[in-house]
C-alpha cells in the first residue's frame, strides 16, 4: 500500500479539505499531519481550537487512516520518519510564500523518487465565508485580547512592528517570508506615540488626546487580527490611567506600555538632550496599581517601561524600578536604551532574570539596532518591538517622490520606483 501525506493548517474542514482527502484516498494510505500551535502561528494562522480538537476533528474524516503532528513548517523531519510515496496540496503553493515550502517538498521528494500531487485549489462562497467567519473570530475583543498572553507561551520570543494605521496595520498582518527552512512573520502590532503623533503631524508630546490614539487603534483593528500593544506614554494622571485601561480592554487591545516619566513626556530617544524627569518609584507604582485594579479580564496585560538608563540613572536604579513594578502587579517590564551599544539592556535581562524567571521582558532596538532576535532570546527577553521604522521608510520614499515630480514637472520619472496602478486597486480586497 503506497502512503499519501497532506499537512493541514485548518480550524475547520471545509469541501477543499475533502476534495484533497478524497483524492489523496485514490492513491493509497492517507496520513495527515496537524501543524502545532506554534508552527500554525508561524504560518500565519492562529488556531482557535486546541491541538487535540484539531487532531479529533481530522481523525474523524472516513478518508483519514492516520494523523501525526507536523511541528516544523517545512516537512523535512515528517518526510524523513514517513518517507511518502506522495505529498499530496492545494495548488495554491505553486506561488508566493508557500512556494518555497513546495520547492523543498520537492527536493526532499525526488531523493528517493517520491512524488508531489498538485489538486486545483477550490475556490468557492462558502469556502471564503468559513474562512471569513475564522477570521472575524480572531477580530472579537475576547479572542484578540489574550493572543499576547497566548503568543508568550507559545513563541520563545514575540515579534511586533509599529503600526499606525489600516494600511501600515495590512502590512503587519500579511507579510510572509521564507526563512530558515520556514516562514517568518510578525506576530503583534505596537501603536507607537512616535509614529501615531507624527502621522498626524504632531510631536511625541502626549499631545494627541486618547480619543485619537483609539481612533487609530480602531483603524488598525478593522482589517487586522493580530495583537496589539499599545503605548500609553505615562498613562497620564494615576486618577485617569484606570479609565484608558478599561477602554483598550473593551476594545481588545492586549497590553499597555506605560512609562515612568512625569511632567511635559519627550520622547525617550532625546535621552537627556530634552528635559525629562522621572516619576518616583512610590508614584509609579501607584498608577500601575490604579490600572491592575480597574483590569477586568485576565487577558490584559500593563507592562512597566523603565527610563532609568534613557536617563542615565545607572542600572541599579532600573533594577530596583524593576522590582518595585512587579511587586506593584505589572505584568511585564520594558527596559529602554538609546545607546547603539546593546551591552546595558543585555546588563540588565541577564541581572533581572537571575532574579526573577518568569516576567515578561521587552525592549525596543531602535539605537542597539545590531543585535539579532536569538540574541535577545538567549537573554531571556520575550517581546521586541520594532517600534518606528515603517514610518521611517516611508516618509523618505514619499518624500523623494514629491520632490522628483516637482523637479520635473511631470510624474513619469517616478513612474519606476512606484507601485503599479493595478496592485493599488487590488491590495485592499473588497468583500
Ligand atoms: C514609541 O514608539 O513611541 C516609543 C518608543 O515610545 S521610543 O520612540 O523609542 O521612545
Ligand atoms: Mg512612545
Amino acid at each position: 500500500m503506497k502512503k499519501v501525506y497532506t499537512c493541514f493548517c485548518t480550524d475547520n474542514i471545509h469541501e477543499g479539505h475533502i476534495n484533497i482527502l478524497n483524492e489523496a484516498k485514490k492513491y493509497g494510505e492517507v496520513v495527515v499531519g496537524v501543524l502545532d500551535d506554534a508552527a500554525s502561528v508561524r504560518f500565519n494562522h492562529f488556531p482557535t481550537i486546541s491541538l487535540d480538537e484539531r487532531v479529533a476533528m481530522i481523525k474523524a474524516l472516513p478518508q483519514v487512516d492516520q494523523v501525526l503532528i507536523q511541528d516544523r513548517i517545512f516537512y523535512d523531519e515528517v518526510i524523513e520518519k514517513l518517507h511518502p510515496d506522495y505529498v499530496i496540496h492545494g495548488d495554491n503553493w505553486k506561488s508566493g510564500a508557500l512556494k518555497s515550502i513546495r520547492d523543498n517538498v520537492e527536493g526532499l521528494l525526488s531523493a528517493y523518487g517520491g512524488r508531489i500531487i498538485d489538486v486545483p485549489y477550490t475556490h468557492n462562497d462558502n469556502i471564503r465565508r468559513q474562512d471569513a467567519r475564522i477570521r472575524e473570530k480572531l477580530m472579537m475583543p475576547e479572542y484578540r485580547r489574550k493572543r499576547l498572553r497566548q503568543l508568550l507561551q507559545i513563541q520563545p520570543l514575540v515579534k511586533a512592528i509599529e503600526v499606525h494605521s489600516g494600511l501600515t496595520g495590512l502590512i503587519a498582518e500579511k507579510t510572509v517570508v521564507p526563512r530558515d527552512g520556514g516562514l517568518d512573520q510578525f506576530d503583534a502590532m505596537w501603536i507607537s506615540s512616535l509614529c501615531d503623533s507624527t502621522a498626524k503631524g504632531k510631536p511625541d508630546i502626549e499631545l494627541v488626546d486618547m480619543s485619537s490614539r483609539f481612533r487609530t487603534i480602531d483603524d488598525v483593528m478593522e482589517v487586522t487580527t493580530k495583537p496589539i500593544i499599545f503605548d500609553g506614554d505615562t498613562g497620564g494622571l494615576s486618577e485617569h490611567f484606570g479609565y484608558t485601561v478599561r477602554s483598550l480592554e473593551r476594545m481588545g487591545v492586549s497590553a499597555v506600555i506605560i512609562e515612568d516619566k512625569k511632567g511635559l513626556k519627550r520622547n525617550s530617544l532625546f535621552g537627556t538632550e530634552a528635559e525629562q524627569v522621572q516619576d518616583s518609584i512610590e508614584n509609579f507604582s501607584a498608577k500601575i496599581k490604579a490600572g491592575k485594579k480597574a483590569q477586568l479580564t485576565d487577558d490584559f496585560m500593563i507592562i512597566a517601561r523603565i527610563e532609568s538608563l534613557i536617563l542615565e540613572r545607572g542600572m541599579e536604579d532600573a533594577l530596583e524600578r524593576a522590582r518595585a513594578f512587579t511587586a506593584a502587579g505589572a505584568d511585564g517590564i520594558m527596559i529602554h536604551s538609546r545607546k547603539k551599544d546593546p551591552d546595558e539592556i543585555l546588563a540588565f535581562a541577564d541581572a533581572f532574570r537571575k532574579e526573577d524567571k518568569d516576567t515578561p521582558l521587552v525592549v525596543v532596538p531602535t539605537s542597539f539596532n545590531s543585535i539579532t532576535e536569538e540574541e535577545l532570546a538567549a537573554h531571556g527577553i520575550n517581546i521586541v518591538i520594532y517600534a518606528n521604522q515603517l514610518t521611517r521608510s516611508a516618509f523618505p520614499a514619499m518624500e523623494e517622490t514629491a520632490k522628483e515630480i516637482l523637479t520635473n514637472h511631470r510624474a513619469m520619472e517616478s513612474e519606476k520606483r512606484l507601485m503599479s496602478i493595478k496592485s493599488i486597486l487590488t491590495l485592499i480586497e473588497e468583500l
